[in-house]
C-alpha cells in the first residue's frame, strides 16, 4: 500500500485544495492530510486564517478523499510524521517548488501543479470571497510579492500585465500566471484587485484605470508625485467604494508599530527629533540611476525615512530645507532632508552613491530609541536612557521579507474586517506626496542653475 502524506491550512476552503488533494489521493492508495493549527499557522506567518481549525479538518472531510487527518502543529513534524507513519510520498503544491527538497531523505517528493483560477467556493458559504490579484509590473519586486502573498489566506494572485509582450509572457511562465499586455482593461477584468510594482512614472495612470475599474488598488511607493495626483486617486477610490494603499511595507511590520506606539507612550519623554537613514549602494545600470527624471536616492528610499517623522511628529511641519549630491545626469546619490515642527526637529537621509549607517533615532526629553539597519523591517531595537547601564531591548516577530503583513492589511481592507487605516494613513501617504513634489521642484531649480 502506497501511502501519500500533504499538508496545508485549508483556510477558505476552494477549488485549489479540492484539486490538490484529488492528485495527491491519485498518486497512492492511502491519503493523509496534515491540516495546520493556528498557533503552527502564527509561528511559520501565515496570516488572515479566518476559519478555526476544526472547521478547516471539517471541509478536508467533507472532500471524501482524506483516509486520515493529522494535525500539524510545530516546525520539524513534516520528518516525524513521516517516518512514524511510513509514508512513501510527499506532496504539495507547486507553489513550494524546492522548498520541501529536503524531504527527499524520507521518501519521494512530488509537488503537484496549483491551480492558478480558484474564482468560485465548493464547500464553503461565501463570507468572505477569495481576493483575486494580479501585478502590474514584472520587474525586481514582483517575485518577491507573489513568495509573500502565498503566506496571506484569502488572496490568490493569477496574473500579470506587463506592455512588453515577452516580459509578460516569461513572468507568466515562470510564475504560472496568466500573462496579459497591451490592453490594460481586459487584465483588469480578470481580478479584484492589484498590486502596481511598474516604474514610478507609471503608478498614477495604473492605478486611477484601476479605481475606475472598480478594482481596489495596492501601489508601490511612491505612490504619485504630487499632492494634487494623490488626492485626486485617494478622491477616487472613495466614490467608487475601493481600497487604496500606498505599499511602504514599513508600516505595516509588527516591530515598527510597536516602535511607533513606545515612542508616543511616553518612555522617552516628548519626541524632539527623529533621525532616519536608508542608504544603498546602487549599480551604474540601474533604473535608479539611469532615470533622470524619476530615479534618485530620495524617490527610491524617502517614503521609509519619512515614514516615521510623519508617524511621530505629524504631517505640518514648518520648514523643510533639502540637500543633495547629483551625478553628472541630475540625479540625486545622497539627499538630506531637514524639517523643522513646531517642537521638533526631523532629518532624512537618503542614498545610493553614498553608504552611511542605516539607523533611525528617535531622540525625546527623557531618553532614545535607537533602531538599527534594517530598522525599516524593525527586528529589533533598543529604549535608552542618561543612564548608559539601563538598556531595554526589543524583539518583535518579523517573518519573510515584511511584504507579507502589508498584503495581510490591504486583503482585511478589502473584507471590511480591518476598517482603520491606521498603519499608514491617507495623510500621511499625501503628505509624503507633497515632499517629493518640493523636492523635485528644487532639484529642477537647481540643475537648471
Ligand atoms: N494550492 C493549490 N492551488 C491553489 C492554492 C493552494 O494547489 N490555488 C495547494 C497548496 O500548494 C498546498 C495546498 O493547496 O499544497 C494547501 O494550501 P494552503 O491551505 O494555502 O496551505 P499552505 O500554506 O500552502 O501550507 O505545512 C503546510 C504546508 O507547507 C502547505
Amino acid at each position: 500500500m502506497k501511502k501519500v502524506i500533504t499538508y496545508g491550512t485549508f483556510d477558505l476552503f476552494h477549488e485549489g485544495h479540492y484539486n490538490l488533494l484529488k492528485r495527491a489521493k491519485a498518486l497512492g492508495d492511502y491519503l493523509i492530510v496534515g491540516v495546520t493549527t493556528e498557533y503552527y499557522d502564527m509561528q511559520r506567518g501565515k496570516l488572515n486564517v479566518v476559519n478555526p481549525l476544526l472547521e478547516r479538518v471539517e471541509n478536508v472531510k467533507k472532500t471524501g478523499l482524506a483516509d486520515e487527518i493529522i494535525v500539524e502543529d510545530h516546525e520539524g513534524q513534516k520528518p516525524e510524521d513521516i517516518q512514524k507513519m511510513g509514508v512513501d510520498i510527499f506532496t504539495v503544491g507547486s507553489d513550494w517548488t524546492g522548498i520541501f527538497d529536503y524531504l527527499g531523505e524520507f521518501c519521494q517528493v512530488v509537488y503537484l501543479d496549483r491551480t492558478p483560477e480558484i474564482s468560485s467556493s465548493i464547500l464553503r458559504a461565501d463570507k468572505y470571497p477569495i481576493v483575486q490579484m494580479g501585478v502590474v509590473g514584472s520587474g525586481r519586486i514582483a517575485p518577491r510579492f507573489l513568495s509573500e502573498a502565498k503566506f496571506v489566506s484569502g488572496v490568490n494572485v493569477g496574473a500579470v500585465y506587463n506592455p512588453n509582450s515577452q516580459s509578460a509572457q516569461e513572468f507568466g511562465r515562470s510564475h504560472e500566471l496568466d500573462a496579459y499586455w497591451g490592453d490594460f482593461r481586459e487584465f483588469l477584468e480578470q481580478v479584484d484587485a492589484i498590486y502596481i510594482a511598474s516604474p514610478h512614472e507609471t503608478h498614477h495612470e495604473y492605478a486611477r484605470a484601476a479605481i475606475e475599474m472598480g478594482r481596489h488598488v495596492l501601489c508601490e511607493k511612491p505612490l504619485t508625485f504630487t499632492v494634487a495626483r494623490a488626492n485626486e486617486l485617494y478622491d477616487l477610490a472613495g466614490e467608487n467604494d475601493v481600497v487604496l494603499m500606498e505599499g511602504i511595507k514599513t508600516a505595516f511590520c509588527p516591530g515598527f508599530m510597536q516602535m511607533m506606539n513606545l515612542a508616543r507612550s511616553g518612555v522617552i519623554g516628548e519626541v524632539r527629533d527623529v533621525e532616519a537613514c536608508f542608504s544603498r549602494i546602487t549599480q551604474l545600470g540601474l533604473r535608479e540611476m539611469r532615470d533622470r527624471e524619476y530615479g534618485g536616492a530620495f524617490l527610491e528610499f524617502g517614503s521609509y525615512t519619512l515614514l516615521p517623522i510623519f508617524k511621530l511628529l505629524g504631517c505640518k511641519y514648518e520648514s523643510v530645507e533639502f540637500d543633495s549630491i547629483l551625478a553628472d545626469n541630475g540625479i540625486d546619490l545622497y539627499s538630506k532632508i531637514h524639517f523643522r515642527f513646531k517642537n521638533a526637529l526631523a532629518m532624512s537621509k537618503t542614498g545610493i552613491g553614498v553608504k552611511s549607517e542605516g539607523q533611525l533615532v528617535i531622540a525625546g526629553t527623557k531618553g532614545y530609541i535607537l533602531a538599527e539597519s534594517p530598522w525599516w523591517l524593525t527586528k529589533s531595537f533598543e529604549v535608552r536612557y542618561e543612564d548608559p547601564t539601563r538598556i531595554d531591548k526589543y524583539s518583535p516577530k518579523f517573518l519573510g521579507d515584511g511584504l507579507r503583513y502589508e498584503i495581510a492589511d490591504f486583503v482585511s481592507k478589502i473584507n471590511g474586517t480591518e476598517k482603520m487605516s491606521y498603519c499608514l494613513t491617507k495623510e500621511e501617504s499625501v503628505a509624503m506626496a507633497g515632499v517629493v513634489e518640493r523636492f523635485m521642484e528644487e532639484r529642477k531649480r537647481r540643475g537648471r542653475a
